[in-house]
């Protein structure tokens, strides 16, 4: 296991590669092309630039998140056949300067969701959280406006602005896609984009849906130990891999974490580690890392992502605001980097206790 931190760019990000580079144990960075839009080719000029920044800072570029997906791959259009032949562009590009994993997600219309994304705790701590009774008194066309008005100004990953404009022709777009459809979908992609994974090493890391149940009726494919088995089966190449994000899948209580990570041995590329307090059916608070502080048993995932001899990176996931920071939403400084020394205690721990 590497540890890392999710960055958003010196144009986006409140925290610098030089802060990230200072929490003891984190050896890289997961980042993304921000100027660039689903469908785009990514240059390798533009690539080799963000790698040679990441590692002037001391840091190494330990993998993408994300490449996004365009829509018309999701929903099956004959125009996918450009953005595919686009998708497989990049991966020849980040493959060719070195850069081995990729992220994704196949949501429609919404990369997550949540109802609030400053609730505030006893602690006068802030923490995004997701009640599905509020949810559904959402118009979800308004969805982005809402959030964006409590965003503090700072970009929302997986929210881009443009995108959000058409949310209401998307929601059209969609209309015909069950969970079938979009299954049918993903698969098409992967077996489209495998020869050059293979050919390159890339490991392609689907991420979870989160929550990890259907809102607003769009469909969900990606949420249970059933479904992503499926998925792995019907694509079965290393290669087509996972990003297990024990926050997404941990919104439900349904999901047994550290079966699902054995389960899924040898196919988790990435891991997203984070705690979540369930506090009734269909809500739940994100929560500091601290097993005691939220529903999950981070000793049990980090023990179980030992067992599977995990070798890739694992980030933390969000973090709560604390001690006035002003950054995005999940993606401040402090609390991430308390999740990281504490996930990397964890790992020491179990690392010795299993070598006795
Ligand atoms: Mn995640």
């Amino acid at each position: 296991m590497k540890m890392t931190l999710r960055w958003f760019g010196s144009k986006h990000d409140t925290v610098t590669l030089g802060q990230i580079r200072q929490i003891p144990g984190c050896v890289g960075v997961i980042t993304t092309l921000y100027d660039t839009k689903p469908g785009e080719v990514w240059s390798r000029e533009a690539i080799r630039a963000m790698k040679e920044e990441i590692e002037a800072a001391g840091l190494e570029l330990s993998g993408i998140e994300s490449v996004n997906i365009h829509d018309d791959i999701k929903i099956g259009l004959p125009t996918r056949e450009q953005y595919i032949a686009n998708y497989i562009e990049t991966l020849e590009n980040l493959g060719k300067e070195g850069i081995d994993l990729v992220c994704y997600n196949f949501m429609p219309v919404f990369d997550w969701t949540r109802s609030d994304l400053a609730k505030e705790r006893s602690d006068g701590s802030t923490v995004l959280s997701y009640d599905q009774e509020l949810i559904d008194k959402i118009d979800p066309t308004k969805m982005f406006e809402e959030l964006d008005a409590n965003s503090g100004g700072f970009v929302l990953p997986g929210w881009e602005p443009d995108r959000l404009a058409r949310v209401k022709e998307l929601f059209e777009m969609y209309k015909e896609i069950d969970e079938e459809k979009l299954f049918q979908n993903l698969v098409y992609f992967l077996k489209a984009i495998m020869p050059t994974c293979e050919k390159y090493g890339i490991k392609m890391a689907i991420h979870m849906d989160d929550p990890a149940w259907s809102v607003f009726g769009l469909p969900r494919i990606v949420n249970n130990k059933g479904n992503i088995q499926r998925l792995l089966d019907a694509v079965p190449v290393m290669n087509n891999g996972l990003t297990l994000c024990t926050g997404s899948l941990g919104s439900s209580p349904h999901n047994d974490i550290p079966d699902m990570i054995r389960s899924f041995k040898g196919r988790i590329h990435f891991g997203h580690v984070r705690n979540v307090i369930h506090l009734a059916p269909g809500k739940f608070d994100e929560a500091a890392h601290l097993s005691s502080d939220g529903s999950l048993d981070m000793f049990e995932i980090m023990k179980a992502f030992h067992d599977i001899g995990m070798t890739g990176p694992i980030r933390p996931d969000h973090g709560r605001m604390i001690w006035g920071e002003k950054a995005m939403p999940g993606y401040g400084l402090y609390d991430r980097a308390l999740g990281a020394t504490y996930l990397l205690g964890l790992w020491e721990a179990i690392e010795k206790s299993a070598k006795k």
